[in-house]
């Protein structure tokens, strides 16, 4: 009897051990940045009078009478962003000529005192309906610096600001974003004053207290500026993150500045990111579709193959790709545009179609506590929820991929559960042939998504991943093959 009680011990013992799961590893996401996370690409709209001066920055002066978008439809412009494969919209609702998309009671620089809806209008409230209809998050960007306000450099200004903000965070529903940028202070008309007007931007935005109004109001908000806070600006506007991305990141000041402040982070430290960092910081990679973040005439849209290959370099590196949209004067996006997007959607939608990796037999050197829970069949059921772990003590395995008949693909994909943190540090992917295994790729970091782009297609029966390098059990999600498609 003894015996038997001694038994069913044992079982239940290893039974439920067999069933933890692996402890998190370094910082973790938060729930909002979870759900950032998964909106991978979105795009950012920057369209105020400075569209109709044909302008970057407006100087703060412009009449609002010039803003007159006679055909403006958001409907349009969030449909070609839908098309394009974006899932989220960020509206620039001020920039930096301080003018207001919304009818604020904060200045009377705004959009009632242009013709756009006879004065009636509201911008923004129309941009948020546009995306919600058609299933996409929405977001804002507020510039601090208001090249309009005569307040801007006096402590009245901050508690404009942060009206506004209060004004966008309250009648606008959930936003998954608020975006802050860096520039700040300079030259602007100022009410009419003409001058420049400096501050201290160690102190005078005081971004922990301002912030907490995005929390109290937008608990799911991400909160993107250049030295990071839920998003770190990736350091460029290229729209590249490092080849080596942690999306882990300690905000550390500009070198011989004081704080690590919006304005004055260390911007070389930005596009990998810091492996021992402190915070769950991943990047964003902003870059205009154009070449201005505004409307020029003459600019064009970059390529379908030039998007592709800075998708591989944002979301294939487990960053966020902020693609800049750019509305013309009649308040439309360009044709061509369009299409561009249209046919950038088609070409992720059709490449990532069908995961050749589903046709393998997939066999690895541990699985943990011998759990089919945590099997391989996991790495390629389409759930990011199930994946693939090792014992605590096994944290460098392999995964030998054995097909029936040859496979030609030129795209590797691998995702890790970051609910798990970032874990993965070093792997190799190697290909077999005539019976000898031959390296085809070395990577570093993985994160939520990592894709290996082949230069030329690479046609194999058996491949095998060897992860070289992890400082615990691993846990990955996804895996998949895929072939680059073209259209014809
Ligand atoms: C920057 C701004 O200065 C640019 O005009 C643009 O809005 C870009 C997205 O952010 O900080
Ligand atoms: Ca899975």
């Amino acid at each position: 009897m003894k015996r038997l009680i001694f038994l069913i011990f044992c079982g239940i013992y290893s039974f439920s051990f067999a069933q933890v799961p692996p402890k998190p590893y370094g910082p973790v996401p938060s729930a909002r940045q979870l759900e950032w996370h998964k909106v991978e690409m979105y795009g950012l709209i920057h369209f105020t009078p400075t569209t109709f001066e044909n302008k970057e920055w407006g100087y703060g002066d412009a009449d609002p009478k010039i803003f007159n978008p006679a055909q403006f439809d958001a409907e349009q412009i969030v449909k070609a962003a839908k098309a394009g494969g974006l899932r989220g919209i960020v509206l620039v609702a001020k920039h930096h000529d301080g003018f207001a998309l919304w009818p604020t009671k904060t200045t009377e620089y705004n959009i009632t005192k242009s013709p756009f809806r006879d004065g009636k209008g509201d911008m923004v409230k129309e941009f948020a309906d546009a995306a919600r209809n058609n299933g996409l998050k929405f977001g804002v960007y507020c510039s601090p610096w208001d090249r309009n306000s005569p307040h801007y450099g006096t402590p009245k200004y901050l508690e404009i600001y942060r009206e506004q903000l209060r004004e966008l965070y309250t009648n606008y529903g959930e936003l998954f974003m608020s975006w802050h940028d860096g520039a700040n202070g300079g030259d602007g008309y100022y009410g009419g004053a003409r001058e420049k007007r400096s501050i201290d931007n160690t102190v005078y935005y005081d971004w922990d207290s301002t912030w907490s109004i995005t929390r109290e109001l937008q608990p799911m908000a991400n909160i993107f500026s250049d030295i990071g806070w839920d998003v770190r600006w990736v350091g460029n506007e290229k729209g590249i993150a490092g080849e080596t991305h942690w999306a882990t990141f300690t905000p550390k000041p500009a070198e011989g500045a004081s704080a690590a402040v919006p304005g004055q982070a260390n911007y070389p430290e930005s596009p990998v990111g810091h492996r021992d960092g402190e915070f769950w910081m991943p990047a964003e990679c902003d870059v205009p579709l154009r070449k201005g973040w505004f409307y020029h005439p003459g600019e064009k849209a970059k390529s379908v193959d030039e998007l592709f290959s800075l998708f591989v370099q944002s979301v294939g590196r487990g960053a966020a790709l902020d693609l800049g949209l750019a509305p013309d004067t009649r308040g439309l996006l360009d044709d061509g545009d369009v299409e561009v997007l249209r046919a950038f959607g088609q070409k992720i939608e059709e490449t990532f179609k069908v995961n050749l990796l589903r046709a393998a037999n997939l066999r690895a050197s541990n699985v943990r506590g011998y759990n089919s829970i945590y099997g391989t069949k996991n790495l390629i059921d389409g759930r990011e929820e199930t994946y693939w772990a090792t014992d605590d003590d096994f944290p460098t395995p392999y995964l030998t991929m054995t097909f029936s008949r040859p496979v030609t693909f030129d795209i590797f994909q691998i995702k890790e559960n970051i609910k798990f943190g970032q874990r993965i540090e070093e792997f190799t992917l190697e290909a077999e042939e005539n019976g000898e295994w031959r390296e085809i790729h070395k990577g570093t970091s993985v994160g939520a998504r990592r894709i290996v782009k082949f230069d030329s297609p690479v046609t194999a029966t058996r491949l095998r991943l060897k992860i070289t390098k992890c400082p615990a059990a691993i846990v990955i999600s996804e895996m998949g093959l895929y072939k680059e498609w073209q259209a014809q």
